[in-house]
């Protein structure tokens, strides 16, 4: 691997980047207006790291309600607007969009040897109804108070609720538009504008995981889109299709939000996964084991989520059949997300592995994803699930998948791409140190929670029984170490953006496109046009072990 060249002296890691002001432009309108898909990445990255800030701050005080039962800090009514805001946050306006439209949007172009995305100002829309969304979704703050649904909008209660659902509700819809957006201009990117050689089982697996990534998004959107439309018109004009007093049928709401909010949970794990076999590849040195698989597993895994929404409503009164049903397949979706994992250890396998962050950040998602999972497979099967749903074990398991797996390797990815992005390195000690601190608080916050849930303990309930308590303070403390690591995280990949030491184009001997390019790279991404002809994750000494 080649070693760090820190030149001597301090030059302009700027010039000639992405990063130098075009056309006289200067400040905040040479990026508000810029169609430079590098750019509009950074301005996504900035906005959705901020929203993340407010959804840990809003985590962070749910445990502290829980530091001693009987709700000390917050009224019943404060307490449920928290978990409706923290979850609305989290979901809509972070992991969503998260790596496609931050570091998907940064790397794909460059990734498969393009300018720019097909769309540019598309995209630059893209980010503008991001905006516009998530300040109208918090204006819900001003008018009427912040919902108390939940993020999940269950009617009848949230066609009764006097607070802000309507507001809300809209500022999710035209959120939902981004994404629509985003995946079309992928589709048509990954379609029409790859290099020369560049063909379909030539794409680096991230490139694949944000193909399939962008077919959910544009097909499955919609149907949350409509779904809450029909929330703002049953609110502003008594449209009475959900609601059984006026003929309509409360359980359909159920089907609709989940017919696209089970399918989002792979927009929320696909591209991460690709990051994972791109991390995987680099740090072991090897060819990744399977490439074909592992590329169309993220497909296969990306079709059968469209089929398994059911398995959220089994205390819905659905039909045996249906239940049966909706079990079955959610075991089947276990099976191509098993294929990704044993290709990851297959390939890490007799690998020279290189523990540099980005490579421990996997360690620890594989840890976490694997737990998420497996906790996933006893929801999936009816006998348990109708002990545990709605209870802090549904809690934990989403939490260890969701952030344990897909935003961990968000982390990954960082440590992994900022070096490209900014030119510049960050420590790498307190990189490692700071994730063992976060994976050890994190599992002290939630798996305590699987044994509270097993023991009845019910979600989204302000108070608990004194049985609880000492798992309960446990799971508070894990929550302040996990918060502790975050900040070091944070500080220290910011710091080594701005001030680190230099790093050439390739810091980490990785073999996709984006590492023949300058750090940062130029405007056009590459000064002519590349052409491809090797295999993706192609090492030479790879061959001769
Ligand atoms: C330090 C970080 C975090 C803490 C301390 C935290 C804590 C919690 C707690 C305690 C609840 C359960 C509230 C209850 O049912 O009584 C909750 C719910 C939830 N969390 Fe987190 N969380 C964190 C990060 C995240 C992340 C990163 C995501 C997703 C990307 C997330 C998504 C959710 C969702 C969707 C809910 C359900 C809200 C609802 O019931 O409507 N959380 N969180
Ligand atoms: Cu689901």
């Amino acid at each position: 691997m080649a070693e760090l060249a820190i030149p001597p002296q301090e030059e302009s890691v700027v010039e000639g980047s992405y990063l130098e002001n075009l056309n006289g432009r200067k400040g905040i309108t040479a990026w508000i207006f810029s169609t430079d898909h590098k750019r509009i990445g950074i301005l996504y990255l900035i906005a959705l790291f901020s929203f993340f800030s407010v959804g840990v701050i809003l985590g962070i005080l749910l445990r502290l309600e829980m530091l001693s039962p009987g709700g000390k800090l917050f009224s019943p009514q404060a307490y449920n607007a928290l978990f409706t805001l923290h979850g609305v946050v989290m979901i809509f306006l972070f992991v969503i969009p998260g790596i496609p439209v931050t570091l998907g949007n940064f790397f794909l172009p460059i990734q498969i040897g393009a300018k720019d995305v097909a769309f540019p100002r598309l995209n630059l829309l893209s980010w503008y109804l991001y905006v516009i969304g998530s300040i109208v979704i918090l204006t819900a703050l001003f008018w009427r108070g912040l919902p108390d649904t939940g993020w999940t909008f269950y009617v009848p209660y949230s066609l009764r609720t006097t607070t802000g659902v309507t507001i809300a509700v809209f500022g999710v819809f035209i959120v939902g538009f981004s994404s629509i957006l985003t995946g079309l201009n992928f589709l048509t990117t990954i379609h029409r504008l790859r290099a020369p050689g560049m063909t379909w089982f030539k794409m680096p697996l991230f490139v694949w995981a944000l193909y399939a990534t962008a077919w959910v998004q544009i097909i499955a959107t919609p149907v949350l889109a409509i779904t809450l439309l029909l929330i703002v018109i049953s609110r502003v004009f008594g449209l009475g299709i959900f609601s059984a007093a006026a003929g309509g049928d409360p359980v359909l709401y159920q089907h609709l939000f989940w017919i696209y909010s089970h399918p989002a949970v792979y927009i929320m794990i696909l591209p991460p996964m690709g990051i994972v076999s791109e991390i995987i590849a680099t740090f072991t040195h090897r060819t990744i084991f399977g490439y074909k698989a592992i590329a169309m597993s993220s497909l296969a895994i990306a079709f059968i989520g469209y089929l398994v929404w059911g398995h959220h409503m089994f205390v819905a009164g659905m039909s045996q059949q249906a239940d049966f049903i909706f079990s079955f397949l959610t075991f089947l979706v276990a099976i191509p997300s098993g294929i990704k994992v044993f290709n990851w250890v297959a390939s890490m396998y007799k690998g020279s592995i290189d523990p540099q962050p980005p490579f421990l950040y996997v360690m620890a998602f594989m840890v976490l994803f694997c737990i998420g999972g497996l906790s996933g497979l006893v929801l999936g099967s009816l006998a348990t699930d109708v002990h545990l749903t709605a209870t802090y074990f549904v809690v934990a398991h989403f939490h260890y998948i969701i952030f344990g797996g897909g935003v961990f390797i968000f982390f990954g990815a960082l440590h992994y791409w900022l070096p490209k992005m900014f030119g510049r390195m960050y420590n790498k000690k307190i990189a490692s140190w700071a994730l063992v601190d976060m994976f050890m608080g994190f599992n002290l916050l939630y798996f305590p929670m699987f044994v509270m849930g097993y023991e009845g303990m019910p979600r989204r309930y302000f108070t608990y029984l004194p049985q609880f308590e000492t798992m309960q303070r446990i799971s508070v403390v894990g929550s302040w170490i996990l918060v502790a690591g975050l900040i070091v995280m944070f500080v220290n990949l910011i710091h080594g953006s701005m001030k680190g030491p230099r790093v050439g184009n390739n810091p980490w001997g990785g073999t996709t496109l984006e590492w023949s390019t300058p750090s940062p790279p130029p405007h056009e991404n590459f000064e002519t046009e590349p052409v491809v002809t090797q295999e993706p994750y192609y090492h030479e000494e790879a061959l001769t072990k």
